[in-house]
């Protein structure tokens, strides 16, 4: 499969899992019209044996952000699009087939930080450093942050971020909620892979609730999210492989759960 400016391959025994790595390297990977289009028509297009998904962006950075040199003169319609077309491809990312974990090192900011929140799980190494510039660019968040990275690390954090240009480094990063997994430099790869070859496993079915379910139960009223909790519950248990999962359980075949 050819995107423009995607470098794509299938990794696994069963091609289950497909690395999506950003190739704009002497623009550190900054998010092009093109790019952004190459990544919704990607997670559109997933191969049928894909089960979870890894991005990461090749050179120094993962991801500078919107492409600032197509930042034409736009009026607010033209505006309005643009960022219409982000939040399509970034759905695509967030809602489309499988779980997607972002392997972070370098830059991941501006639209690069929206397009990590989009991802279900962040691995970052220790050499990531996360920054929204929009506030310095006299510009906005326009590829979903707003409503994505409040939900990881709060309104007053972000808001702090894009008044004052605060950076976050690797460490604060993780403990603040940027992401979920801390590594050694040049490591994030390697782990957001092990990690996808291990949500691959999953049922189908309690990783689509998870990516689909989950979000939306989050922000019902209690009553509501509990009985859209009840019937997505009642579905899962419904289908015939979480029955043989159960079942490899009881008879002593499947792994039990142990500390680390
Ligand atoms: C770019 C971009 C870009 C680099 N658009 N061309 N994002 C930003 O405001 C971040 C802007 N970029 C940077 O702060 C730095 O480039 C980095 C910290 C990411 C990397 O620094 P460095 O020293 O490794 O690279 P560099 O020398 O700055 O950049 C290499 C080239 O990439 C250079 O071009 P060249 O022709 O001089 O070689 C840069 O101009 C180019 N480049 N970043 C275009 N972003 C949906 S709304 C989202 C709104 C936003 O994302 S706003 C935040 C945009």
């Amino acid at each position: 499969m050819n995107y423009q400016d995607i470098h794509f391959e299938l990794r696994g025994d069963h091609s289950e899992v497909a690395v999506v790595r950003l190739a704009r390297t002497a623009k550190r990977n900054a998010l092009s019209d093109g790019l952004i289009l190459a990544l919704r028509d990607l997670f559109e297009q997933m191969p049928a044996s894909v089960r979870a998904a890894v991005i990461d962006g090749e050179g120094p950075h993962f991801c500078a952000g919107l492409d600032l040199s197509e930042l034409q003169e736009r009026d607010a319609g033209q505006g309005l699009h643009h960022s219409r077309m982000w939040h399509a491809a970034l759905d695509r990312v967030q809602y489309g087939p499988v779980p997607v974990i972002a392997a972070l090192h370098g830059a991941v900011v501006g639209g690069g930080l929206e397009l990590a929140s989009a991802c279900h799980i962040r691995v970052a190494d220790a050499s990531t450093f996360y920054a929204l510039p929009e506030g310095s660019r006299g510009i906005f968040v326009g590829g979903g942050g707003a409503v994505r990275i409040p939900k990881l690390i709060g309104v007053a954090r972000m808001t702090d971020m894009m008044l004052t240009g605060r950076v976050y480094d690797a460490q604060e990063g993780e403990r603040v909620g940027l992401a979920q997994y801390l590594v050694p430099e040049g490591q994030a790869f390697d782990k957001a892979l092990e990690l996808a070859l291990r949500v691959a496993q999953n049922a189908p079915l309690t990783n689509y609730a998870l990516m689909h379910a989950l979000p939306r139960i989050a922000e019902q009223p209690a009553d509501q999210g509990l009985f859209t909790e009840a019937m997505m519950a009642a579905i899962a248990q419904s289908a015939p492989e979480a029955k043989q999962r159960l079942a490899d359980f009881l008879e002593g075949r499947a792994a039990k759960v142990r500390k680390n």
